[in-house]
């Protein structure tokens, strides 16, 4: 199969046919062929799972690059910059969601292609220096490609959204080949966490009444002030703990 058309494919329909059959066998307790239905089982999820499997371990391969800057970085600086690395692979639903969105084509080619947040690694610190520090770390790697980065620490959001976004690629090997997979490397403080995860499930009500709606964008701007201001003090705080130059407190 040239091109996986994962929601169009006529021999993935051709083959889901052929399984519906044979699952009507079952239901009706008749005589069923168990191989032909693990192969046709097989000929359609193994595309497919090869294809979010890739994705898994490239957010392997990021997760450990960042566990072993951790534990360097714990040695020279003494702590641990990282409080916390989250990941996921996006899920089928959200995929498809901005396939029509962004009106491309129905392939998995196309989605590897031109959607590059399918894996996503969050990286927790505890200072806004300590991200920047990671993400240098990160990029100087010989095996990590830069594909672009959107600082919305230093340009925030009209949100009020503070996060670094790097868009990086990272080899995987498999049984018999290389193959470069594109991760989402979203950089925050706790501060920066705590206020997006607040406001994208708030964001997701559905009853909220638009003038309220108005109040509470406004407020939460406001929190995103608070947070960046927090951010500051305790970077200034920690800097003369250490005896680096700090700006005043205020
Ligand atoms: P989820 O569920 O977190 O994965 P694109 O990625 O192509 O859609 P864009 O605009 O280039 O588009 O991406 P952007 O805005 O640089 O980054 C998108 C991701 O950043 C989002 O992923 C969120 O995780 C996060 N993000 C961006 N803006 C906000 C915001 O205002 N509030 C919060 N809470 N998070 C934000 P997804 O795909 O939307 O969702």
């Amino acid at each position: 199969m040239k091109e996986n058309d994962i929601l169009n494919n006529s021999d993935i329909k051709q083959s889901a046919d052929k399984m519906a059959k044979e699952l009507v066998k079952i239901s009706e307790s008749m005589e069923f062929d168990e191989e032909a239905l693990l192969d046709i089982v097989n000929e359609t999820i193994s595309p497919v799972e090869q294809f979010f499997a890739n994705y898994n371990c490239a957010i392997m391969e990021i997760e450990t690059k960042f566990k072993v800057l951790n534990e360097q970085f714990s040695l020279k600086y003494d702590g641990n910059p990282i409080e916390s690395i989250k990941s996921r692979v996006k899920d089928y639903d959200s995929i498809i969601r901005k396939i029509i969105k962004k009106n491309l084509p129905r392939t998995l080619e196309a989605i590897e292609e031109n959607i590059n947040d399918i894996a996503g690694v969050r990286v927790i610190c505890s200072f806004e220096e300590d991200i920047y520090r990671l993400a240098k770390c990160l990029l100087q790697q010989d095996d990590i490609t830069l594909i672009s980065k959107k600082d919305y620490i230093r340009n925030p959001k009209p949100s009020g959204y503070r996060s670094l976004h790097l868009i990086v690629s990272v080899p995987i090997f498999l049984e018999n080949e290389k193959k470069d997979v594109k991760v989402e490397v979203q950089f925050r403080t706790i501060a920066m966490d705590f206020w997006a995860s607040l406001e994208h499930k708030l964001k997701y009500k559905k009853d909220i009444a638009p003038e309220k709606l108005e109040i509470l964008t406004r407020e939460l701007v406001d929190c995103a002030n608070v947070s960046a201001s927090l951010d500051r003090r305790m970077q200034n705080v920690r800097n003369i703990i250490l005896g680096e130059s700090s700006e005043d407190f205020y």
